[in-house]
Parts: structure tokens; C-alpha cells; sequence
């Protein structure tokens, strides 16, 4: 039997891979330990020398997979493997209010997904946690920690500063309103879930059974509003930029990266594409995507830097990337979620100047066909979104797609109702819908792409 990465076995890895650097106290906490902090966050904070005790809120996964590794894992790009080893604890939400809670604790960050910052009655979220934690460390006598969302949502700092603030007490809420900090963020990194292969292909390579290991790509970009609470790493010597607005950055990456994503995801999963680099690799969708982003384009304001011919250029190197093995069902979930601020938000923004929308109306079109659970070839599958009891109900016993998509635009945990209203959208949307019913994405994207 292969043995297990651990403190233990690290002698026993072949020379070529990059050992992690000596194991430093946490001073940060992260909320949400799936694979994209193990694939960006932690390996920066290792490289600042700052450790990080993690968080899992919902399941005991991760603690399961990293306790035995000693919480090392290996972050692997291309061909390269690295073992980090920042984490040095992983806790449910107990442990997660004293960690939060410690005096050494200065920095909080988040990934809990769009759905996260849903209200969950009966459940304690993770803005509840760090506001009793904020509540202890006010009692104790230590000042706060800053906490920063990365989850990609516009404006993340200012929603998790509003959930923490009406999660608390009046007396605590003040001391966060005077002395606590929310800065916004955009973070990026393409992070393809871990599958059994990697993992049976990983020892194959190294020689050890490594069951929480990460795959990502080369690129990466972390943005984070200048506002800070107390301590922090140092940040800039890492590459990470901090500057004093995030939402032109956040914005463009939401409408352009997530939005094209959203759109690979529901209109090539339903012509049975797995992957987004074989979706890529198909001439209409190329040009398909294309299009959707010279609609997406022309709403945005770029931030200072960025140049978006060459980040689009970039984006679709990124996309192409067959090692990445990408699955669109990955991107496809939680869709309810998403689709508000990648391609109901440029829409809104084209319609109010009196720009058209055909890309971008397909995409929302694409997203209404995933909800019957069925692919243009008749395969079923389980629409994963934490709203797929409601969209089921509300297109249930409605077969032409006109009824189906006035249905689903008046369902305003989604739509706003101004775009609900508005018969420039529905039309479109509504004449997607029907060319994809009766001809399928492929031949639909070919005919608007030829
Ligand atoms: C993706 C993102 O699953 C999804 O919804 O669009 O996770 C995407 O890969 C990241 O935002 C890239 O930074």
C-alpha cells in the first residue's frame, strides 16, 4: 500500500518536488477550506510566512483528508507539484469562534460561495460565527480582525460587513461599524474540483497517497481594497495588489471570466460537452464567446491596467487549457446564484442605452434550458442550485418555451423586475429559448456564430 503524505513522509519525496517552507503560527483563519483556498490563498500566505487555520462549516471532508497529512497537501500546475504548509489546523464552527477569537488572529478571509450569504434559517452561517467572534474579542479587550470575502459576488466586503453587523448585538455592531474592516476584493484562479484520477495520478508520480491535493492553473490575480483593521502580511511582496477600488476589477472579471463561463457551462453542457476546453476548441463557441463579450465589454469602466483586448485574449488561452479538465458542471451549479451579476447585470446595463443583447440573451436562454435537467441528447441530470425546488415548480406542466421563460423572469430571487418588465428581454430571451428547444445548443450557436 502507498503510504500517506505527512511531516512524517516528506523525506520520501522525489527530489523535484518543492518542500513547504518551515510551518509558521497562524495568524489567519479561513472560513470555507475548499480547493480554491488550498490553491491560492494558502500558498501565499505560506510564502508571507503567516499560517492559517481553516474552516469547514458544512462538512468534515477536508478535516478528514488533511488530519492524517498533518494538513500538508501538494498544489499541483502543469507538470509542477509543491507541498504547502500553512494549514496548520482544520476546525468545525466550535473551534472556529476561538480561532477566530485569538489574539493572533489579524486576518479573516471567506469562501463560502454565492449561496453562502443566503439567509439559512435555523443554521448559524458564517457571518453569525464572526460576529460572535467579533462579540468575544470586544468583551476581551482585543480589536478586531479585518475580514475579507472572496467569493465572487460585487461588492463582497459590503455584504459580509452588513450580514456581520445585523447578526449582532447593538453595542458590538458599533465597535465593528467604528473600528472593524470589510475590504472588497477580487480574487482568481481557475480551480477544477479534485477528482479520484488526480489523486491515483499524483502517487503514480511522487510515491505517496495525497488525498488533499489541488490542481489549478499558472494564472493567478488577488486585488484587495486598502482598508485594514490592524496587522497584516506583507501583501505586496507576493505579488498581491492592494488598491483603492476593487469594483472595476471585480466588475470585469464577473461580466467577462464568470459570465463566458456561465455561458460555456449551460450551452455547451447541454450539446454534451464535459469540458470547457473541448467547448473552447469549437469554432462557433469560440466565436460565440467572443460576441458575448463585445457586449459585456462596452458596459465596462476598466480599471487603471487593464487592458481588455489582451485579458480576453488571455481568458481564452486560460479556457483552452486541456490539463485543467475543467467540467462544465462544475460551473454549471448554483446558476440562481450566478447569473444575476455575470449576465442580468451587462444586460440590464445594454438595454438602459438601447444596445442590443443577442449573446447574452442566448446565455440567459441556455440557463433556462439546464433547468429541465436534460441535455439536447435526452441524458437527465439533478439541477444542483440551492432554488431548484422553486424553478421546478414554476415551469412545471409548461411545455412551449414562451410560457417557460415568462415564468422564470418573473421569479425576482433572480430577475430584477425592472428586466422582468421589460419586453425587450423577455422577447429575446423567449426566441433563445425556443431555437434551442426545437434545434439544440450546438445547431443554435452555429447559426448565431457561423
Ligand atoms: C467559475 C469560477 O464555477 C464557477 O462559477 O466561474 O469558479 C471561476 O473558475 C473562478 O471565479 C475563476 O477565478
Amino acid at each position: 500500500m502507498t503510504a500517506r503524505l505527512s511531516e512524517a513522509t516528506l523525506g520520501r519525496l522525489p527530489a523535484w518536488v518543492v518542500r513547504p517552507r518551515p510551518r509558521a503560527a497562524p495568524r489567519a483563519v479561513h472560513i470555507g477550506i475548499g480547493a480554491f483556498h488550498r490553491a491560492q490563498l494558502a500558498p501565499l500566505f505560506e510564502d508571507m510566512d503567516w499560517g492559517v487555520i481553516g474552516a469547514s462549516l458544512r462538512s468534515t471532508t477536508v478535516r478528514e483528508a488533511m488530519a492524517p497529512q498533518d494538513f500538508l497537501y501538494s498544489l499541483v500546475i502543469g507538470e509542477s507539484v509543491r507541498v504547502i504548509g500553512a494549514v496548520r489546523d482544520v476546525v468545525r464552527a466550535e473551534g472556529l469562534i476561538e480561532a477566530l477569537a485569538a489574539p493572533a488572529t489579524d486576518i479573516v478571509t471567506l469562501t463560502v460561495t454565492e449561496k453562502g450569504y443566503l439567509p439559512d434559517p435555523g443554521r448559524r452561517g458564517a457571518a453569525d460565527l464572526v460576529a460572535a467572534a467579533l462579540r468575544l474579542r470586544r468583551e476581551r479587550g482585543l480589536a478586531p480582525f479585518t475580514a475579507i470575502s472572496c467569493d465572487n459576488l460585487p461588492g463582497n466586503g459590503g455584504r459580509l460587513r452588513d450580514a456581520v453587523l445585523a447578526a449582532s448585538d447593538p453595542e458590538t455592531a458599533d465597535w465593528i461599524a467604528a473600528r472593524g474592516a470589510f475590504p472588497q476584493t477580487m480574487v482568481d484562479r481557475i480551480v477544477p474540483a479534485t477528482e479520484e484520477a488526480d489523486i491515483d495520478a499524483l502517487a503514480a508520480r511522487i510515491g505517496l497517497v495525497d488525498r488533499a491535493m489541488v490542481k489549478a492553473e499558472t494564472f493567478w490575480q488577488w486585488v484587495i481594497e486598502d482598508r485594514f483593521a490592524g496587522a497584516r502580511p506583507d501583501f505586496a511582496s507576493v505579488g498581491v495588489r492592494i488598491a483603492a477600488d476593487i469594483a472595476p476589477w471585480e466588475t470585469a472579471k464577473l461580466r467577462l471570466l464568470n459570465g463566458a463561463h456561465s455561458a460555456i457551462a449551460y450551452l455547451g453542457g447541454l450539446a454534451g460537452f464535459d469540458f470547457v476546453h473541448e467547448v473552447i476548441a469549437t469554432p462557433a463557441y469560440a466565436r460565440f464567446i467572443e460576441a458575448l463579450w463585445d457586449e459585456s465589454a462596452a458596459t465596462l469602466v476598466p480599471p487603471p491596467g487593464l487592458d481588455i483586448a489582451a485579458y480576453r485574449r488571455a481568458l481564452i488561452a486560460r479556457f483552452a487549457n486541456p490539463g485543467l479538465a475543467h467540467r462544465t458542471r462544475q460551473i454549471a451549479m448554483d446558476g440562481s446564484q450566478k447569473l444575476p451579476q455575470r449576465l442580468l447585470a451587462p444586460i440590464a446595463d445594454r438595454l438602459a442605452r438601447g444596445q442590443g443583447i443577442g449573446a447574452l440573451a442566448l446565455a440567459v436562454a441556455g440557463w433556462m434550458r439546464w433547468q429541465s435537467g436534460r441535455t439536447d441528447t435526452g441524458e437527465r441530470f439533478a439541477v444542483d442550485d440551492p432554488l431548484a425546488g422553486p424553478i421546478a415548480a414554476r415551469i412545471a406542466g409548461l411545455d412551449d418555451p414562451r410560457s417557460q421563460a415568462e415564468a422564470l423572469v418573473k421569479f425576482d430571487a433572480i430577475f430584477p423586475p425592472a428586466l422582468a418588465a421589460d419586453p425587450r428581454f423577455t422577447d429575446a430571451v423567449a426566441g433563445k429559448l425556443a431555437q434551442l428547444a426545437s434545434h439544440g445548443a450546438r445547431a443554435t450557436i452555429e447559426e448565431f456564430a457561423p
